[in-house]
This record gives C-alpha cells, sequence and structure tokens, in this order.
C-alpha cells in the first residue's frame, strides 16, 4: 500500500496558486493596481512615522509635526526630537502663522494640550523661545492666560489663544521644520 507522504496535496496547492493568480493578475487589473501602488507612494513620502505632518506653503514654506502619542512633556527632549527631524519645537512669529498653528491642531484632532517651544522657564513672565533663546514674537493669549498657576512655565495652543501649562504634564508637542 503507498503511503501518503502529502505531495499530492503540495502539487495540488501549487497548482491552484498558479491559476489563481493567473486569473487575478489580468493586464487590465494590473495597469489599474499600478496607478494606486504609485499615489500611495507618494501619499507615505509626505509623512513621518509617529507625527502628523502638515506642509504650509503660504508660511515659508515650512513642515509642521505634530505628536500622536501624549507623553510628559520635557522641552529638552522634545526640543532634541524636532531637532532629528531638521528643526526645532514651534515658535509663532505672526498671526499668519498663530492662525495656521491653532487651526493645524485642530485638524490633526486627538487630545492636547499641544505644546509650542515658548517658555519663560529662564525668568517669570519673560517669554521666548528655547531653541534659540530669542523673544516670543507673537502671543495670543487665551482669556485669563498667562496665569502661571502653580507655576505654568510651558506655552501650548488651546482653544482660542495660547495658555501658559506646567512644562512636566502629558501632552503633544509641534516641531517645525524650515523648508
Ligand atoms: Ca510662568
Ligand atoms: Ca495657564
Amino acid at each position: 500500500m503507498k503511503r501518503y507522504d502529502g505531495s499530492e496535496t503540495r502539487t495540488f496547492h501549487l497548482a491552484i496558486r498558479k491559476v489563481s493568480l493567473k486569473q487575478v493578475m489580468t493586464p487590465a487589473i494590473r495597469m489599474s493596481v499600478l496607478p494606486i501602488l504609485v499615489l500611495f507612494g507618494v501619499l507615505m513620502t509626505g509623512s513621518v512615522q509617529g507625527y502628523v505632518t502638515y506642509k504650509n506653503r503660504y508660511y515659508n514654506s515650512r513642515t509642521y509635526y505634530i505628536s500622536n502619542e501624549r507623553e510628559r512633556f520635557s522641552l529638552t527632549n522634545m526640543n532634541i526630537r524636532c531637532k532629528n527631524l531638521g528643526g526645532y519645537l514651534a515658535k509663532i512669529d505672526s498671526k499668519d502663522e498663530d492662525n495656521f498653528l491653532s487651526s493645524f491642531v485642530y485638524r490633526a484632532g486627538g487630545k492636547g494640550p499641544f505644546f509650542t517651544g515658548i517658555t519663560d522657564l529662564a525668568s517669570e513672565g519673560r517669554f521666548y523661545n528655547y531653541h534659540d533663546n530669542t523673544p516670543a514674537k507673537y502671543l495670543s493669549w487665551r482669556w485669563f492666560q498667562p496665569d502661571n498657576w502653580w507655576n505654568e512655565d510651558c506655552v501650548a495652543i488651546w482653544i482660542h489663544g495660547l495658555n501658559d501649562r506646567k512644562c512636566g504634564i502629558y501632552g503633544r508637542y509641534i516641531c517645525e521644520v524650515p523648508k
């Protein structure tokens, strides 16, 4: 009696595979799959893992990245992460940039706060950009902010304006890359 060694089954599966591939990948389908793959590739090159990315052509062609995960915020650590992307923790230099960033964080969705690189850590009430120590140019504070409530020294984008928050709380951060 012939012992079954499974070879027949393997051949059978291979044959099915060949036929089904041939049937599925007709030239017509290949022609329609290719553009989809190309399009997907283009979209993927525009995103960076871990961030919501937005290129703002209207504001000096800068690219902004909002981190996806809420983490304990640290000016030093998050600025290093931004440096690795080729930039720094976001500055806000004008009303235009402020409007843009506010709408960007809403579009990014999810929970904040959304930290910038603006801080008064070195001297209470004197707000400056962490990465280059220049004075903060444009500060659209929310009503009754900044209040330095229990010693808040890091600035986050909030609904209808900026708010000073405690530096070590959980939040997301915005990187700005000048390209
Ligand atoms: Ca403060
Ligand atoms: Ca505050």
